[in-house]
């Protein structure tokens, strides 16, 4: 994993930069619509999280919980996603939650770069790669 100087204001100027956001958030929400029917089910919201590691490293949830722990966990992360109760995700659920997920991370970096080990491919490394361009 590539270790980078980052802050709050580089997740924040992705967030907030709607066009690059949109179009990186398109991308995950293909990866992770595994079935291609345009939106996401518990499955593969799940499946995707678990792959990116993004609510155990990012968000400082514990790692070491018993798997009736995690369900609810996920759960309680689905329902957050799934804002109408349809039982699925769709593109506009998923970029409303992944917006405020980012930025609540961008509020956890503050305003004095860190470094941190970001995920090859992951959603901080499009953060990084969008500071890079701006
Ligand atoms: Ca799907
Ligand atoms: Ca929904």
């Amino acid at each position: 994993m590539p270790l980078v100087l980052l802050d709050g204001s580089t997740v924040r100027d992705f967030v907030k930069d709607e066009q690059a956001f949109q179009e990186a958030m398109k991308s995950r929400f293909q990866e992770m619509d595994l079935n291609e029917d345009g939106s996401l089910s518990r499955a593969e919201l799940r499946s995707a999280f678990e792959r990116m590691r993004l609510l155990e490293c990012s968000l400082g949830f514990p790692i070491s919980q018993t798997p009736a722990q995690l369900n609810a966990l996920y759960d309680s992360v689905f329902e957050k996603f799934d804002t109408d109760h349809s039982g699925n995700v769709d593109f506009n659920e998923f970029c409303t939650q992944m917006s405020e997920i980012l930025l609540a991370i961008a509020d956890g970096l503050g305003s004095s770069p860190i470094q941190v080990l970001i995920e090859e491919g992951g959603i901080l490394q499009d953060a990084v790669k969008h500071e890079e361009t701006a």
